[in-house]
């Protein structure tokens, strides 16, 4: 570890890495500074099995902070380094460091005094549903293609059914006494629900063929915890940018509230707890509408599907990993896909019960 972090262009004294326990994805470490009042870091190791362009990823990380920090100093914002995050290149000038083993490692410097939260209240939902209207405002002025997609079709989910029935076909296709052959038949219930709401789900796609729906950079993983809070319990970062890329406005608003407007848990495995908490729907949307002041009339139209579809694509997703052995989501008992996939499932159920009522609550806020 230490040998990692000696590539990098560190020039304090540093600790050794320590390991943190956050995301599904990435290996994270914290690498705190000897001396106090000096910079402390957070180290990654990149999943390159996800992002297999590790440096248009980077880049992409580059070219959005870059901007955003220009738009805050442009605003006359005070402790940008706490707003904005900052990729510490290596000695020779690159945005990661590649190890002879194979390995890609990136450096950002530690914010300060910041926690991420799991819950929101509506408060703090109204302040997180500004922070990612100004985020999504800030870049809206980059052309969508200025980034490459760091997962292609990440948030696209024409593509995401299209990998679940090939992991159908696989499934069908094995052996009796495989797992993803006892997986696929135990769940006929969940595959005919998928197939039921499809053309619906795929009408964004459809929209933007058509010219109709635009496409923005977005985050693409608009989760609670990828906000840091300071002290105040203010939004102060947005973190987490390996998935910043081109997209629908809907992804972001959806996927904040498939995760915070949720009174269950992404994985609960009891779905009486799961319900849309109406409260933070209406405080978030408050809060984003007031600074995305970029959207068309469409994509304000579309923000409650927008909920819908970000659930059911995660629905699907979830769903994918657990029929191909998951693979891809780290999980925590055998089962845990499964579980997530009808937390998920019940999620989008509960959404469509209350679509009118979202509709109206954006109508009243516009
Ligand atoms: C993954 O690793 P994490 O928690 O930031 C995933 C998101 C999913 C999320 C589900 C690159 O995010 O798309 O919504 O899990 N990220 C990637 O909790 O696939
Ligand atoms: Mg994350």
């Amino acid at each position: 570890m230490k040998e990692i972090i000696s590539h990098f262009d560190i020039k304090n004294e540093v600790a050794d890495p320590q390991p943190l326990k956050i995301g599904f994805i990435n290996d994270s470490f914290i690498v705190r500074a000897k001396n106090q009042g000096e910079k402390s870091y957070f180290l990654q190791r990149i999943n390159h099995h996800i992002f297999q362009n590790v440096e248009g990823l980077q880049r992409n990380i580059q070219i959005v902070t870059d901007h955003i920090r220009k738009k805050l100093a442009a605003a006359g914002e005070t402790d940008i380094d706490r707003k904005v995050l900052e990729l510490v290149p290596t000695k020779d000038g690159k945005l990661f460091h590649k190890t002879a083993e194979g390995d890609f490692w990136r450096v950002y410097v530690l914010i300060e005094n910041a926690s991420s939260q799991e819950k929101v209240t509506p408060e703090s939902a109204e302040l997180t549903g500004e922070a990612f209207g100004r985020f999504q405002c800030q870049l809206a002025d980059l052309p969508f293609d200025a980034l490459c997609e760091s997962i292609p079709n990440f948030h696209n989910i024409e593509f995401r059914l299209w990998q679940l029935d090939e992991a159908i076909k696989e499934a069908v296709r094995s052996q009796k006494s495989e797992i993803r052959y006892q997986r696929y038949e135990a769940c006929a219930d969940i595959i005919a629900w998928i197939d039921k709401r499809r053309e619906e789900m795929c009408l964004a796609e459809r929209l933007f063929r058509e010219g109709k729906l635009p496409k923005h950079i977005n985050h693409c993983d608009t989760k609670v915890n990828n906000i840091l809070f300071d002290e105040q319990g203010k939004p102060l970062c947005i973190v987490d940018l390996d998935t910043v890329m081109p997209g629908f406005v809907l992804s972001d608003f959806g996927d904040f509230m498939r995760t915070a407007a949720n009174t269950g848990a992404e994985d609960d495995p009891n779905l009486e707890n799961i319900h849309v908490d109406l409260a933070i729907f209406e405080a978030y949307a408050r809060g984003y509408l007031r600074e995305a002041t970029f959207l068309t009339d469409i994509e304000k139209e579309l923000l409650p599907y927008g909920c819908r579809l970000l659930s059911y694509m995660q629905t699907v997703r979830f769903f994918t990993d657990y029929l191909n052995g998951d693979t891809y989501y780290k999980i925590q008992y055998p089962e845990h896909n499964l579980v997530r996939t009808r937390a998920q499932l019940r999620l989008v159920e509960e959404q469509e019960k209350v679509a009118d009522k979202m509709r109206e609550i954006i109508q009243r806020i516009n």
